[in-house]
């Protein structure tokens, strides 16, 4: 028997599917600090589902990134100000890839009161209570695989560009397939939408070989700011507001930056503290699997997943690193 008999399915996903199924109006929306995982799998929704004949809305809470706004070219996105009006209306409320109040940053609040028409497709650990139909799936490597596999149960029809969106979900949460949240089922999902047109080298040169110069000198920065802990298995680096006037760069082009000590055979775990523009920090937190940087972000007030984490906090950019360092040397057994 295959793995997508419907028997085998988890209620949460038909539970998730009979909604998108009645709904004749459906608001969509991703967290904050929107990534390619949420604004692809929101994308793939508002295109497929509109093809469907739905009327759909698109609201995110943050800022789009310039490197992710063609998922949304043609897509009125609504501001979170509009969130109560559009909420009011819409018969189904889609919270994409979060379930955690925290992350819908100024729609924490105002989407507890609609709680009986909030449905969720989430691969987060974090999960609170804010809706009624919830598909939470820790196994998906991305929400895109999620909504690319509910696309499916639905038959509704998927145009390119839905299908480019849901192969950019799944490709940037998977670092490109090379994370190893990577396993078969995501592969599917690529391997579906590749059929149906999706090119992967024009995506990989559209998402990751379109930057502006004041991103690679911000990338410079950060690689100068390079220290190294525990021989070298703890890298941190820091950018700072005078990086960010010097290079020219924005704060949404520093996506990935995280990443790039992992070039080192030793590293662990990178650490990067980013000043933002109103002088709080934030931090992401990268592991290659021996600590869990969920723990240490939670310890934070953040939270994420196993390999890949984050935070905000006040404070020093050098005395925060301090402590993260130590808390990531305790958790390494040092
Ligand atoms: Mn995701």
């Amino acid at each position: 028997m295959s793995a997508n008999c419907a028997a085998d399915r988890p209620a949460g996903r038909a539970d998730v599917a009979e909604a998108l199924r009645r709904a004749g109006s459906l608001l969509l929306i991703t967290h904050m600090r929107p990534d390619g995982d949420g604004l692809g799998s929101v994308s793939g929704l508002w295109s497929s589902g509109s093809a469907a004949g739905k009327d759909c809305r698109v609201l995110v809470p943050d800022a789009v990134p310039g490197r992710y706004a063609f998922l949304l070219a043609g897509c009125t996105v609504e501001p979170p100000g509009r969130f109560a009006e559009l909420a009011g209306q819409v018969e189904l409320i889609v919270v994409v890839d979060t379930c955690s109040r925290e992350q819908l940053g100024p729609l924490a609040e105002a989407i507890t009161q609609h709680r009986a028409k909030v449905a969720i497709i989430d691969h987060h650990a974090t999960a609170d209570d804010i809706g009624t139909a919830v598909w939470s799936d820790i196994s998906a490597a991305a929400a895109g695989v999620m909504v690319t596999e509910l696309l499916g149960d639905l038959s509704w029809p998927v145009p390119l560009r839905a299908a480019e969106a849901l192969a950019t979900a799944v490709l940037t949460d998977t670092g490109w397939l090379r994370h190893a949240n990577t396993d078969a089922r995501a592969l599917r999902a690529v391997g579906k939408w590749m059929e149906a047109g999706v090119r992967l080298d024009e995506l990989y040169r559209r998402i990751y070989q379109s930057d502006r110069p004041e991103r690679l000198r911000l990338l410079a920065a950060a690689l100068d700011s390079l220290r190294l802990y525990l021989d070298g298995r703890i890298a941190v680096m820091t950018l700072t507001r005078d990086d960010f006037q010097r290079t020219g760069a924005f704060e949404d082009e520093t996506e990935d930056i995280v990443q790039e000590p992992m070039r080192l055979a030793t590293v662990e775990v990178s650490v990067i503290v980013i000043v933002q523009r109103n002088g709080r920090l934030r931090v992401s937190l990268r592991s290659r699997g021996r600590v869990d940087v969920a723990k240490v972000a939670e310890g934070f007030g953040g939270g994420g997943h196993s390999d890949a984490a984050g935070f905000r906090r006040d404070g020093e950019p050098g005395e925060l690193a301090k402590e993260i360092v130590a808390r990531c040397a305790a958790l390494l057994g040092e």
